[in-house]
C-alpha cells in the first residue's frame, strides 16, 4: 500500500499560503533589483539544488547512553525510501538517498532500484561500514578494518568495500565513501606510520577497484569511537590519502568531524584550491559529532561554506563539482522534519551565498578595508531568501511550509499503524 502523501493535500495547503507567499516575493524581489540582482535567477538556482538524504538518518538515532525510538520508524531499506520519498515531494530538493551498507542490503537489489525509481528518487554515494562487526563476520573490527594489523582482516574490510562498489553499481551510484573508526584509545597502542601505511595499501587496492567515472571519497573524523588518536584524524590525513591514491580520490569534508573551532570554510578552499573536494556530510555541532540539524547551531558557518563554493563557482575553479549530503542523527525529533528543515537550510546557505557581491568583496579585500569586506558577507547573510525558497518548492510542486504540511498529511501516523513498534531502548547510532 502507498503512504505518499497526496499532491491534493500539497496543493490544498499551498492555496491557503500562496497569495502571501506572492507578495512577499514581490517585495523581496524588488528589493533585491535596487541591487541589480535578478530574484528569478535565484529562484532557478533554487530549484536546481539537490542535497542527498542519508538512508540511517530517517531512523531515530541516539547517543551510547540510550536511544529512544519514535513512532513508525522505518524497518528496512524499502520502508526508508517510503520516507525518503516524502522529504523529498514536500521540499523538492532531495531527490537522492545515500545508502549504507550492510545496513542496507537486501537480497533483491533489482526490487529496490524499481522502488526507488517509482518515487522519483535515485542513488548517491554509497557509504560502507567497518566500523561495526556483522553476525557471522570471520575477524572482529575491534582494533581496526582497512588499517588493521593483521592481514585477513584488512582483506576482509576491503571485500567488503568491494561488495559495496558492487551494490552500488547495481543503483547506479558513482561513489563509494570510506569512513573507518580505526585508531587508538592509547598512547602508543599503534604505531602512527605503520597503520597509514597499512591504510594506505588497503585503500590502493580499492582505489583500483574503481568502475569508470567513480570517485572514492575519503572522511575524517578526529575521534571516536578512537579517543586517543584516529588514522584519518583530519583533512591533512585525508588529503594525504588521496594525493597518494589518485586524481579520483578526494576529501569529503563531514562539518562535525573537525576540533572546535576549527575554520571549516578555509579548509573546503584549501581543497577547492587543489580539486580535492570529494563532497559534505552537512550537519551542525556545538561540541564534537554531535550530528545535530545542519544550520541549527553555526548558521553563519555553513553560509561562510557556501561562500566559498560559490566563489569557486564564480571562478570557474577547474575540477571543482562536490556532492552534497546530510549526515545527521535526529534523537528527539521527528527524522522527517528534522531532515527537511536541514535540507532547507542548506539551501538557504547557497542562496543566501549567491547574493554576495563578489566585486565590491573584491575590491574591499584589495584595499584592505576588512570591515567593508565582513559586512558584504553580513549583507548578504542578513537578507531573509526564505520566499525564494519557499517559491522554488511551489513551482516545483513541493510544499510552501514543508513542516505543516507534513504534520496536516499525518504520514507519521498512517505509517506508526503499519510499522511495528521498536520496543525497549538501546544505545547506538542506529
Ligand atoms: C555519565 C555520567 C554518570 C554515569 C553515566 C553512566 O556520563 O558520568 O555519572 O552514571 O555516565
Ligand atoms: C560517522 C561518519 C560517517 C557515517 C557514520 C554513521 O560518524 O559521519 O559518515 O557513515 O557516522
Ligand atoms: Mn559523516
Ligand atoms: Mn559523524
Amino acid at each position: 500500500m502507498s503512504v505518499r502523501i497526496d499532491p491534493g493535500l500539497i496543493a490544498e495547503h499551498n492555496d491557503a499560503q500562496q497569495a502571501h507567499l506572492e507578495q512577499d516575493y514581490a517585495a523581496l524581489g524588488s528589493r533585491l533589483a535596487r541591487s541589480g540582482i535578478d530574484i528569478e535567477a535565484l529562484t532557478q538556482r533554487a530549484c536546481s539544488f539537490e542535497v542527498a538524504v542519508p538512508s540511517w538518518g530517517v531512523g531515530t538515532g541516539g547517543t551510547r547512553f540510550a536511544r529512544f525510538p519514535g513512532p513508525g520508524e522505518p524497518r528496512d531499506i524499502f520502508d526508508k525510501l517510503d520516507d525518503c520519498a516524502v522529504i523529498n515531494d514536500l521540499t523538492r530538493c532531495t531527490a537522492a538517498v545515500s545508502p549504507h551498507f550492510p545496513w542496507d542490503a537486501v537480497d533483491d537489489f533489482g526490487a529496490l532500484l524499481e522502488k526507488s525509481r517509482a518515487l522519483g528518487l535515485s542513488w548517491d554515494s554509497i557509504n560502507s561500514n567497518t566500523f561495526q562487526d556483522q553476525p557471522g563476520q570471520a575477524h572482529s573490527y575491534k582494533f581496526g578494518s582497512l588499517s588493521h594489523t593483521s592481514a585477513a582482516t584488512r582483506a576482509q574490510a576491503i571485500e567488503h568495500n568491494l561488495q559495496c562498489i558492487a551494490w552500488g553499481r547495481q543503483l547506479g551510484s558513482d561513489a563509494l565513501t570510506v569512513w573507518v573508526g580505526d585508531g587508538a584509545n592509547h598512547p602508543g597502542q599503534t604505531h602512527f606510520q605503520r597503520a597509514f601505511e597499512r591504510y594506505l595499501d588497503s585503500m590502493r587496492t580499492l582505489y583500483a577497484a574503481l568502475p569508470d567515472g567513480w570517485e572514492l571519497h575519503i572522511e575524517h573524523k578526529m575521534f571516536e569511537p578512537a579517543f586517543y588518536a584516529t588514522v584519518i584524524q583530519d583533512w591533512g590525513s585525508s588529503l594525504l590519502a588521496a594525493m597518494q591514491l589518485g586524481e579520483r580520490a578526494k576529501s569529503l569534508v563531514d562539518l562535525g568531524h573537525h576540533a572546535p573551532n576549527c575554520n571549516i570554510e578555509m579548509i573546503v578552499s584549501r581543497l577547492i584550491q587543489f580539486g580535492k573536494l570529494g563532497g559534505f556530510h552537512f550537519n551542525d555541532s556545538k561540541y564534537g559529532d554531535d550530528d545535530l540539524d545542519s544550520g541549527s547551531i553555526q548558521p553563519y558557518q555553513l553560509f561562510l561554506v557556501f561562500n566559498e563554493l560559490v566563489d569557486a563557482e564564480h571562478r570557474a575553479q577547474p575540477g571543482f563539482g562536490p556532492r552534497y549530503l546530510l549526515d545527521q542523527s535526529h534523537n528527539v525529533t521527528d527524522p522527517i522534519e528534522s531532515l527537511m528543515n536541514s535540507a532547507v537550510e542548506v539551501q538557504r546557505a547557497l542562496v543566501r551565498a549567491l547574493l554576495v557581491d563578489r566585486e565590491a568583496l573584491d575590491a574591499h579585500q584589495q584595499d584592505n578595508d576588512a570591515l567593508l569586506a565582513s559586512n558584504t558577507l553580513k549583507a548578504a547573510f542578513n537578507t531573509d531568501v526564505s520566499p525564494i525558497l519557499a517559491m522554488a518548492r511551489l513551482r516545483q510542486g513541493g510544499a510552501i511550509d514543508p513542516i505543516a504540511a507534513y504534520r496536516a498529511s499525518g504520514y507519521r501516523r498512517r505509517v506508526a499503524s503499519e510499522r511495528p513498534a521498536v520496543t525497549g531502548s538501546s544505545s547506538g547510532i542506529v
